[in-house]
């Protein structure tokens, strides 16, 4: 068994969290990791507070275990959902794509353990003496919006400047991310690829097979122009994007060129105007599975791997 003090914090029995993958991220596959012992994470995404309500509450009829929710913050519905989970008293609280200050008195108020992600060493420090319960640096290897460092790079440096625990995000599937994770200083890790194969992430069909037969040079970055550096599969729609951004397109107009293509991937499963998030850890994502077996396995895989690291040590 691996202790580590962010599931002393939780009251959770493995220290993986499952990322909070907007249009993904519901309250099925929450219940479903928590269940299986992880960290369990609703999305809000760009959805309003009525859609996060009903969620939250799908996953405690599921679960009595603790549950969190995502709050993007370049949402609209950012301000609303703040305050949605304090009433639905949800146990923690992360957030993505910015700087939750404004926040975060109300939420430690009501109880709340807030563990923003941060991208940067500026970004760690301002959210330690804020009063987050830990952090999560998360590296341009993840899905999604991309911070600049790479999580190898950004990890140790985080854990330098902070006191808090730290948990790890950005290219971990398995359990050699999990105990290089831990060797970087982590305490736990966050995955959101990897729970794209599990049996209760709703995700069109298309969506998975892309996942399972991703290889190792598939994902790309678009939007830096614009300032939203997104990684996500190399699609027709990523292609087509990225000719748009560098072939000198208006920026109101690229802007529009990209609504609505997350949710044509992940509920029509669009081959060709979907926008499929991903990480470059995609090629290590080869089987479906329960999300209980993803996060079991990953921690009974780092085990071993941790236990003889000190061979190395004469
Ligand atoms: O948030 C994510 N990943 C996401 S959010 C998302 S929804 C979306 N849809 C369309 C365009 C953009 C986003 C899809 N994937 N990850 C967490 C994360 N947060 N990565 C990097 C950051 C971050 C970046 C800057 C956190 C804080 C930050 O602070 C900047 C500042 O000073 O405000």
């Amino acid at each position: 068994m691996i202790e580590s003090p962010i599931c002393k914090l939780l009251g959770i029995q493995y220290p993986v969290f499952q990322g909070g993958m907007a249009w993904i991220a519901d309250g099925k596959l929450a219940a479903a990791v928590s269940n299986g012992g992880g960290l369990g994470i609703i999305a809000a995404g760009n959805a309003p507070g009525s859609y996060v309500r009903d969620q939250i509450r799908i996953a405690r009829s599921l679960t009595d275990k603790p549950i969190g929710v995502n709050i993007m913050l370049m949402s609209p519905f950012a301000q609303e959902v703040a305050q949605v989970v304090i009433e639905e008293k949800v146990e923690v609280v992360t957030t993505g794509a910015g700087n939750p200050s404004k926040y975060m008195k109300a939420w430690k108020e009501a109880g709340i353990c807030v563990i923003p992600v941060v991208a940067s060493v500026a970004m760690a420090k301002l959210m330690t003496r804020l009063g987050a319960s830990a952090l999560i640096a998360e590296g341009g290897e993840s899905g999604g919006h991309v911070g600049e460092l790479t999580t190898m790079v950004l990890v140790p440096q985080v854990c330098d400047a902070t006191t808090l625990p730290v948990i790890a995000a950005g290219g971990i599937a398995d359990g050699r991310g999990v105990a290089a994770a831990f060797m970087l200083g982590a305490c736990g890790v966050q995955m959101g690829t990897r729970f794209l194969s599990a049996y209760e992430c709703s995700i069109h069909p298309n969506y998975k097979e892309k996942i399972l037969k991703a290889t190792d040079l598939c994902t790309m970055v678009t939007g830096k122009r614009l300032g939203h550096p997104v990684r996500s599969l190399r699609t027709p729609f990523a292609r087509e994007y990225s000719k748009a951004e560098y072939g000198g397109m208006g920026d109101e107009e690229l802007e529009a060129l990209a609504v609505g293509k997350l949710r044509m991937a992940v509920q029509e499963g669009d081959n060709e105007q979907g926008c499929f998030l991903a990480g470059q850890i995609a090629a290590m994502v080869r089987k479906e599975q329960s999300a209980a077996d993803i996060v079991r396995e990953v921690m009974e895989e780092a085990e071993p791997i941790l236990r003889e690291a000190s061979r190395w040590v004469k």
